[in-house]
């Protein structure tokens, strides 16, 4: 058993699969995993969970309490509320460096120096020049592509005057961010001043720094992952439902098993190709596997599941538990969510770990060179290096869960505004009117991780959701927790519509949509954003995203892109339910503002929520005291017309 765990395989994980691969984790004799470290650390420091702790300088670090202030001087207020900020900035700085990335990537194929890459997708290429502004006429697909990556490179660098990408958002709500002066300039410049305001001895007011904060996380969700989802959409093509699996029993016995992990979908797209190439099929099968199984993990997992079907093995908290299949020839992690013990768990197993950034190598990990310029070569080394690994394998270690639940991804807004609306009318008006009507109550996205601490893993997220749909409200879901849904078999949209309340039911049939839509990877939570802009738009609901009956909700958070995520929903305008606090709760203030004042600023709060039934309720509740506030839940009253009534009418 593992050294530490104190708490069984069952009492950690709701998914028989995970239990089954902790438990030969120990039969293995595998010292640690994610739970059995999380048991060793016991309480966590009170210091740091209430963000007490200050470590800014070095007349620290200090233990900031109500009486003590830090040697600065700096008050609680401060301390946490400066603490705060820095998660945010480091979230938005890892969406936006994704997106960075990207968007080099489209400049380099614009250019003709990436030759193993091309604009996929025209059609999005041509929208996204519209929706920024770009002039397109008579440019041909390449010229357009490297003037949407010069305007795009130029939100990253951009020093004075504010974000182009911020007119996507409807006018009432760029109104409130400018009267709030939370509207970001550059995404790099908004990141530095983040750091730079809560350096030692600059920013000691916190309201100001939680608003700082806010401004941070728009950088991020109207900036940097916009901007990331647009051109992932251009470059390799915007998703389209598509069949796929998900969970451990997705690896496949008689194959080369290549894992990917990570979030960044450049190499991968170029893993899915090699794959199934002729030449590589053949040198798999020369070393007697049946051909190359890839299969994902997290976030990269997402995005090569939306465009190619490919199966899902886990989310965050399966990684390990891949490996421990005895099953993985290769896993290759690029960055983010990627933990440090996977070379470690590797070492018990004939599981060869590679990683494919600079930014994010492992002392114990083979590290590759990737630059788009040698994509394919990179892929085809790649596999062959799982190739060669095949004949390591133990067949005496091999277990493969037998867990491979069918699912429907890939509901990109695109593709909802064609079921809705068909090719030739493309609307979001017959969901507006559901929701109107009250057939479907409202909207809720649910997203974010795993996490090792909190209760049993996917359990809050896949409750949250089948209590949600039974309610009539329909669930938008991305990151691990879309994946926790496939798992459950709530993105089969015929086991979904079994679930759900009639008249969403009877929505979804009519209109071919699932009542669980899975948009997409961690940046793509800017589809979300988009989702409910494109409902203000179509009239009806409201003028600006506060006043739409929509919530989001990250149960089992853990990252700080996720404190990021849900600083920028509202900021938007979007509640945001979280199934643990912020490292906050060390300052009444900080929590008040977070949970109650900052809604008068920007229409929308935090609520923290440990409890998932205390969570439907607060979710059906919200909903329905936003509906009530659109009048959309007076019944209109009946009335029998008489010949006199009818001639008065006049019609
Ligand atoms: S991967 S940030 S554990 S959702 Fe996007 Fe999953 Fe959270 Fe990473």
């Amino acid at each position: 058993m593992a050294d530490d765990r104190q708490r069984m395989p069952e009492d950690v994980a709701i998914d028989a699969a995970s239990v089954a691969m902790l438990k030969k984790a120990d039969a293995d004799g595998v010292p640690h995993d994610a739970f059995s470290r999380a048991d060793e650390q016991g309480a966590p420091c009170a210091f740091g969970s209430n963000g007490t702790c200050c470590r800014i300088c070095h007349l620290g670090p200090c233990k900031i309490s109500e009486y003590v202030p830090g040697v600065c001087g700096a008050t609680l207020d401060t301390v946490v509320a400066r603490n705060l900020l820095r998660e945010v900035a480091a979230g938005a700085a890892a969406h936006s460096d994704h997106g960075r990335h990207l968007v080099l990537m489209l400049k380099a194929v614009a250019e003709g120096r990436s030759t193993d890459y091309a604009i996929r997708d025209e059609a999005k290429l041509r929208a996204a020049a519209r929706a920024w502004g770009i002039e397109d006429e008579g440019l041909d697909t390449l010229a357009l592509a490297a003037k949407a990556a010069d305007l795009f490179l130029s939100e990253f660098a951009l020093q004075e005057g504010k974000l182009q990408t911020l007119r996507l958002a409807p006018k009432p709500r760029q109104g409130a961010w400018e009267r709030l002066g939370i509207a970001p300039g550059g995404v790099d410049a908004t990141i530095v001043q983040a750091l730079h305001r809560t350096h030692m001895g600059v920013d000691h007011e916190y309201k100001n720094i939680l608003r700082g904060a806010l401004k941070a996380s728009l950088a991020d969700g109207w900036g940097g992952s916009m901007i990331a989802t647009a051109v992932s959409d251009i470059l390799f093509g915007t998703p389209k439902p598509v069949r796929a699996k998900a969970n451990l029993g997705v690896l496949e016995k008689d194959k080369v098993n290549v894992v990917v992990h990570g979030h960044e979908p450049a190499l991968t797209e170029m893993l899915v190709a090699a794959s199934r190439l002729p030449e590589i099929v053949a040198e798999a099968k020369a070393v007697g596997a049946a051909g190359v199984n890839l299969a994902g993990i997290c976030c990269t997992a997402n995005e090569v599941l939306m465009r190619h079907g490919v199966p899902v093995a886990g989310n965050f908290l399966q990684q390990e538990l891949a490996i421990v299949t005895g099953a993985v020839e290769l896993m290759i992690t690029d960055v983010q969510c990627c933990m440090a013990s996977l070379p470690e768990v590797a070492k018990h197993y004939h599981t060869k770990m590679v990683t494919s950034s600079p930014i994010a190598r492992n002392a114990d990990a083979v590290s590759v060179h990737f630059d788009p310029a040698n994509g394919m070569a990179c892929a085809k080394d790649v596999l062959r290096m799982a190739i060669a690994n095949y004949a390591r394998r133990d067949p005496a270690k091999v277990s493969i869960p037998d867990a491979r639940q069918p699912l429907v991804a890939g509901f990109s807004n695109e593709t909802i505004f064609n079921i809705l609306g068909g090719t030739f009318r493309k609307s979001f008006r017959p969901l507006n009117d559901a929701i109107i009507t009250g057939r479907v109550r409202g909207v809720c996205g649910i997203v974010g991780c795993t996490n090792a601490r909190k209760g049993r893993v996917d359990e809050y997220i896949v409750t949250l959701a089948k209590e949600l749909i039974k309610r009539n409200i329909i669930v938008l879901k991305t990151g691990c927790a879309a994946v926790a849904a496939g798992k459950a078999g709530l993105l089969t949209p015929e086991a979904a519509l079994q679930m759900a309340g009639p008249s969403l039911r009877e929505v979804c049939e009519a209109v071919g949509i699932p009542p669980v839509l899975h948009m997409g990877s961690c940046v793509d939570n800017s589809r979300i954003l988009m989702a409910a802009t494109y409902l203000v738009e179509e009239g009806g609901l409201g003028n600006d995203l506060s006043e739409l009956p929509a919530i989001g909700a990250a149960p089992e958070w853990m990252s700080e892109k996720a404190v990021a995520i849900g600083h920028y929903f509202v900021a938007s305008g979007v509640d945001v339910v979280l199934g643990h606090p912020f490292h906050t709760m060390g300052s009444k203030n900080v929590s008040d503002y977070l949970c109650g004042e900052v809604a008068q600023e920007t229409g929308a709060k935090f609520h923290y929520i440990s409890d998932v039934n205390d969570a439907v309720e607060a979710i059906c509740a919200h909903i329905e005291k936003k509906r009530d506030a659109l009048g959309i839940n007076q019944k209109s009253e009946r009335k029998l017309y008489d010949m006199k009534d009818r001639r008065a009418l006049n019609v």
